[in-house]
Parts: structure tokens; C-alpha cells; sequence
């Protein structure tokens, strides 16, 4: 399948309610232990041949421009300028490495779909993403990340077709969630899980940085995923809950 690069430059947010709590299952069985606070910036890759060669497991955090995948990264890891932030889409220009231990990384990926960016840049990302998701062994998952006010746009939905092709884990964060009313977020919730329903391996939740929603649910995902077999506390343990 051939990836490319939508035209799309949405940033009129209207402000709405908030939501105050997000469904959290129980995830007290088989936890794995990951301490995402320790976690250090490695470096940022401009294409696949420069991506760290330590790597024994990664999970990339893949959507359009904008979605908050930086800030999922700094939400979830605890600390607030990890990642860059911007109001100004197409910040993410790199492929950057954060490591949780010797070998397991969270992967920043440049936003898709950014309109105000020359082509020939885009072009050249849009290649360097493809190569990267297509050959990176190490790629042990996806999280992709998806505005809750217009979710699963085309090229979000060429990139889960893509991952249940390729066997790959993915797990989608409706994001921005603070955005919608709680109802109105539930419902746009179960419409996507509608969806997906009959795909091997596609999960999803709410998901809001701004008002820490999810967060817990999501580490549990990244630490089923990236954790070592030795982490797997096979007594489920409810002492060991992520951190
Ligand atoms: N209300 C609200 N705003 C958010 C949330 N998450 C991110 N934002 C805002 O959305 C904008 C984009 O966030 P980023 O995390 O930089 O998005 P990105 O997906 O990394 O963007 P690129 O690097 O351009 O691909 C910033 O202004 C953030 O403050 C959230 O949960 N709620
Ligand atoms: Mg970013």
C-alpha cells in the first residue's frame, strides 16, 4: 500500500465542556511494570538509516498534523517539554526517540497532512514516514492519534488498514477529548469502535492531555506492548500498576 500525505490545516478549535473522568478498565491481571517518568530524549532522526540501532522495542505515535501526539508523549511520560509543543502544525519534522530503558522507545512521529508545508518537504517526510513504519523492526506497535472532533479522517484510515496488513498492534487515542461535552464523547467513542470492531488487533480509548484522561489506560497499552518478558508480574500483582 502506498502512503501519502493529505492536504488538511484544521485549527479553529471551539471550546466545549469538559470531561472530568474516562472509563479506566481494570488492569490489575498480568500487569507489566514500566516507569514512563524515566524517560530521556536520544535523538531525532531525519530519516530511517539515523534511527538508534539499540532499539528492541519501539511504539510510534502516528497522526495528522496537529492531533497531540506530542503532547500525549509528554502527558504520559510526566514531563511537560519532552516532546515540542506548538500551536503551529507541522512542529514534528523529525523522527524522535525517547527511551524508557535500555532499548524501548516512544517514537514522535512528524504529523501528516500539514497544508502549509513546501511540497517538496512533504515529499521527502512523507517517504522517510514510509520507510520508517515499513522497515523499522523494531516497530512493536502503533498508537495513532486522532482529533475526537473529526476522528478517523482518509489517511488515518489508510494507516490502520496498513497496520492490520502488516500484523502491527494499534491503538487509537481519540484525542483533545476535553473538547467535548462527556456525552458527546462517549458517543463518538462507541462510533468509532462501531468501526473498527471487526479488525484484528485495533483498540481504542478517549484521550485528553489537557485534563489527564485515559492516561493510565494508554501506559497500560504502551507497557503490555513494550515491557520485557521479566517486567510481566504473572500474579497480577495490583502493586505493580504502571507509573
Ligand atoms: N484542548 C486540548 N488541546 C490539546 C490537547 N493535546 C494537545 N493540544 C493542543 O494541540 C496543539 C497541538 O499539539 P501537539 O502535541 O504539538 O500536536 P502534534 O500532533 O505533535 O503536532 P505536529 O508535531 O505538528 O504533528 C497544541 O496547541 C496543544 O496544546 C488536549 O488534550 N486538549
Ligand atoms: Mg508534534
Amino acid at each position: 500500500m502506498t502512503l501519502f500525505i493529505l492536504e488538511f490545516d484544521d485549527r479553529d478549535w471551539t471550546d466545549a465542556s469538559l470531561i472530568h473522568s474516562a472509563e479506566i478498565k481494570d488492569f490489575s491481571k498480568g500487569i507489566k511494570k514500566m516507569n514512563f517518568n524515566q524517560v530521556e530524549f536520544v535523538t531525532s532522526a531525519a530519516n530511517l538509516e539515523a534511527c538508534p540501532d539499540n532499539s528492541l522495542a519501539e511504539v510510534a505515535f502516528a497522526g495528522r498534523s496537529n492531533a497531540g501526539k506530542s503532547s500525549a508523549i509528554n502527558t504520559i511520560t510526566g514531563h511537560s517539554r519532552l516532546a515540542r509543543i506548538s500551536k503551529t502544525p507541522g512542529r514534528t519534522q523529525l523522527i524522535n526517540f525517547f527511551a524508557l530503558g535500555e532499548g524501548r522507545h516512544l517514537v514522535d512521529l512528524p504529523g501528516y497532512g500539514f497544508a502549509k508545508v513546501p511540497l517538496k518537504v512533504k515529499d521527502k517526510w512523507q517517504r522517510e514516514l514510509e520507510q520508517y513504519l515499513r522497515q523499522r523492526e523494531a516497530l512493536v506497535g502503533l498508537i495513532l492519534l486522532s482529533d475526537i472532533r473529526h476522528p478517523l479522517k482518509e489517511f488515518d484510515r489508510m494507516m490502520i488498514d496498513w497496520a492490520v496488513q502488516s500484523d502491527l498492534p494499534l491503538h487509537i487515542l481519540l484525542t483533545k477529548s476535553d473538547k467535548l461535552k462527556r456525552g458527546a464523547a462517549q458517543n463518538t467513542l462507541l462510533a468509532v469502535q462501531k468501526e473498527v470492531a471487526t479488525l484484528d488487533n485495533v483498540t481504542l480509548q478517549l484521550f485528553s492531555s489537557l485534563k489527564n484522561v485515559g492516561v493510565d489506560e494508554a501506559k497500560a497499552k504502551l507497557s503490555d506492548w513494550l515491557a520485557s518478558p521479566d517486567m510481566i508480574d504473572e500474579a497480577g500483582d495490583t502493586n505493580n500498576l504502571t507509573t
